[in-house]
């Protein structure tokens, strides 16, 4: 009679009382290992399968080996103890022998099907990705820095979140002024005494309060205001502040530094002129504006037929600011301006609906490499 699994019975139960018993006993076992080792695939996922067999062998607690430890040797007679023991110690090292050789097999073909499936060819085309561009509003910052780096100005840049007082009180706007309506802004809930900047004039503030003149200085930045969106307007948009102070800069100084500036930026055929305007920081305020680039000054559709372009506001800076900084306002005199980057894109570049800049519509985009 067969039995399934002789190392779970003891030798008496098997019938088994002599050496060539014993022999043919572990040569059976023997066997039987051969035939299942031999039939377990060399696969690499088969590490898995690999451990249980190993287990079901070499297991110290119910592994075939242990078993036949307890079933077989320990409770064999005197006379069969020594063939036992001899027997079991052969097998168990074919055992061991074996499944390590099998371990070895495994690896290799794992390491070599992971060979083959990382292999790098050489020939396969590249993955192009296609290259961004800047965007209009940090081209046109570029070409902007350039022009006032040019003639001395350096780039200084100041926090979009803001204290009133720097935002307004400082540049000469008190509570309650009413240049302070079309400024209305964003103010933080969660930090209150804080609003988002208006406009980077703030900064010539900062500036004068760090350092003595001469100052000469651009300031690019975002500013916040509650303006709807519509062609020329967003609650988001761009400033370049631009402020000279000095012991002798006159408003020559001033008007020839924005004509440089248009013909720079507009060509040099470009023209400025002047015309009064009002800023509670400087006096006194200026608009100005640029001959029409499109149509020389003749009229067009960008210039609404006047043949000027109205560019941005600026003036002598206001002697009260620099009761604010600390400045002594008979022997340093200054003038600022305050340019919408956004706008002078639009000019420059023919676009009519500020919105384009912020859709990241990349048809649009492409068209400014
Ligand atoms: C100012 O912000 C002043 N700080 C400028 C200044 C600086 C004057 C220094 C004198 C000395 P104003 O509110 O006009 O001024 O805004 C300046 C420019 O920002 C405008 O000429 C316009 O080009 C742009 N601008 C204003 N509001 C918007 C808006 N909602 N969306 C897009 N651009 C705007």
């Amino acid at each position: 009679m067969a039995i399934d699994n002789p190392s779970t019975k003891t030798l008496t139960e098997l019938g088994v009382a002599n050496a060539e018993g014993v022999a043919e006993l572990f040569s059976k076992m023997r066997q039987k290992f051969d035939l299942q080792i031999s039939t377990a695939s060399a696969d690499a996922s088969e590490v898995g399968s690999w451990k249980t067999f190993r287990d079901e062998w070499l297991g110290r607690k119910s592994g075939i080996l242990s078993e036949i430890a307890d079933n077989w040797l320990k409770q064999a007679t005197p006379e069969l103890k020594r063939s036992v023991g001899q027997a079991l110690n052969e097998l168990r090292a074919h055992v061991e022998q074996s499944l390590e050789d099998r371990r070895k097999t495994i690896e290799t073909a794992s390491a070599e099907s992971a060979l083959a499936r990382d292999r790098l060819d050489l020939s396969l085309p590249g993955v192009t990705r296609p290259l961004g561009t800047r965007h209009l509003i940090s081209q046109t910052y570029e070409e902007l820095y350039r022009i006032f780096n040019s003639i001395g100005f350096s780039i200084v840049e100041g926090a979009e979140i803001e204290t009133p007082y720097y935002n307004f009180e400082a540049l000469n706007i008190p509570e309650h002024h009413p240049a302070r309506d079309n400024m209305d802004t964003f103010y933080l809930a969660n930090a209150p005494g804080y609003l988002l900047r208006t406009h980077t004039s703030p900064m010539q503030v900062r500036m004068m309060e760090r350092q003595q003149p001469p100052v000469r200085i651009v300031v690019p930045g975002k500013v916040y205001r509650r303006d709807n969106p519509d062609a020329t307007h967003s609650f988001m948009f761009h400033q370049l502040e631009g402020l000279a102070v000095d012991t002798d800069i006159t408003f020559c100084d001033f008007k020839g530094t924005i004509e440089y500036f248009a013909q720079q930026f507009f060509g040099p055929k470009t023209r400025v002129r002047l015309r009064p305007s009002y800023f509670p920081f400087t006096e006194p305020s200026a608009e100005f504006d640029a001959s029409c680039h499109i149509c020389g000054g003749s009229g067009c559709r960008t210039c609404k037929h006047s043949g000027w372009i109205e560019l941005f506001g600026a003036g002598m800076v206001n002697p009260a600011v620099y009761g604010f900084v600390n400045y002594d306002a008979k022997k340093f005199s200054g003038f600022a301006f305050g340019l919408g980057v956004d706008r002078l894109a639009m000019l420059k570049y023919g676009i009519d609906d500020l919105q384009a800049f912020f859709q990241n519509d990349v048809r649009f985009l492409r068209q400014f490499p």
